[in-house]
């Protein structure tokens, strides 16, 4: 299989991390993408020109990493993601879901500092920053919910690739004030599977 990334982009690092917790390493090629790049010649190869993207072994690819990491997840018939029944479950997908839009915001805020200045809405910025600090508080809250200390799970994963957006973006402080939440982020990313896929700093 191969999977196409870029090396800041927490939607492939989540996959990434999958990949090294389920030890599939040797089964799937890492290739860089140039994404949002005129003419790149990524495009021919996925047409939305996101990352990640996997093309399996029968050549058919896959966009969205939710869908890939389930993909992989089933491969060797031992999953590791699957969800609970009932009222768990549903506590499972509820905080995954609150950690995807902490993510989703951090990279709609991220891509706006990636334009050059004169491009950049301060009005977006804005938005993004104090959204991203109303769910920085609200994860302090959360952090301690069972579902977020055990075994490792997708809201765990999601939550921890967001955080680790602060590399990418200093100005997403969430470390000041929140006791809990650095504790707990220091504690996942030593697992290998983190440290390995760090973004690089920078935009
Ligand atoms: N919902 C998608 C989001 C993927 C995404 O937005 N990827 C960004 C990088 S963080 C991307 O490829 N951007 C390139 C572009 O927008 O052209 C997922 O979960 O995989």
């Amino acid at each position: 299989m191969k999977l196409h990334i870029t090396e800041g982009s927490p939607y492939a690092r989540i996959v990434r991390v999958v990949i090294i917790e389920k030890r599939l390493e040797s089964r799937v090629e890492i290739i860089l993408a140039k994404t949002r790049s005129a003419n790149s010649p990524y495009y021919n190869i996925n047409p939305s020109g996101r990352v990640p993207y996997l093309i399996r072994d029968d050549g058919v690819g896959l966009e969205e990493s939710a869908l890939i990491v389930d993909y992989m997840d089933q491969l060797d018939g031992r999953p590791m993601f699957n969800l609970p029944a009932g009222e768990q479950g549903w506590e499972a997908r509820r905080l995954e879901a609150l950690a995807r839009s902490l993510m989703d915001g951090l990279a709609v805020w991220g891509r706006e500092l990636a334009r050059p200045e004169n491009e950049r809405s301060p009005t977006i910025i804005k938005h993004e920053a104090a959204r991203s600090a109303r769910m920085v508080d609200m994860w302090e809250a959360q952090i301690d919910h069972l579902w977020m200390r055990g075994t490792l799970n997708m809201a765990q994963l999601t939550l921890a690739c967001a955080l680790g957006l602060d590399a990418r973006n200093p100005d997403f402080r969430w470390r000041p004030g929140h006791p809990k939440l650095p504790a707990w982020y220091d504690q996942m990313t030593a697992r290998p599977s983190f440290a390995a896929t760090a973004p690089p700093a920078g935009r």
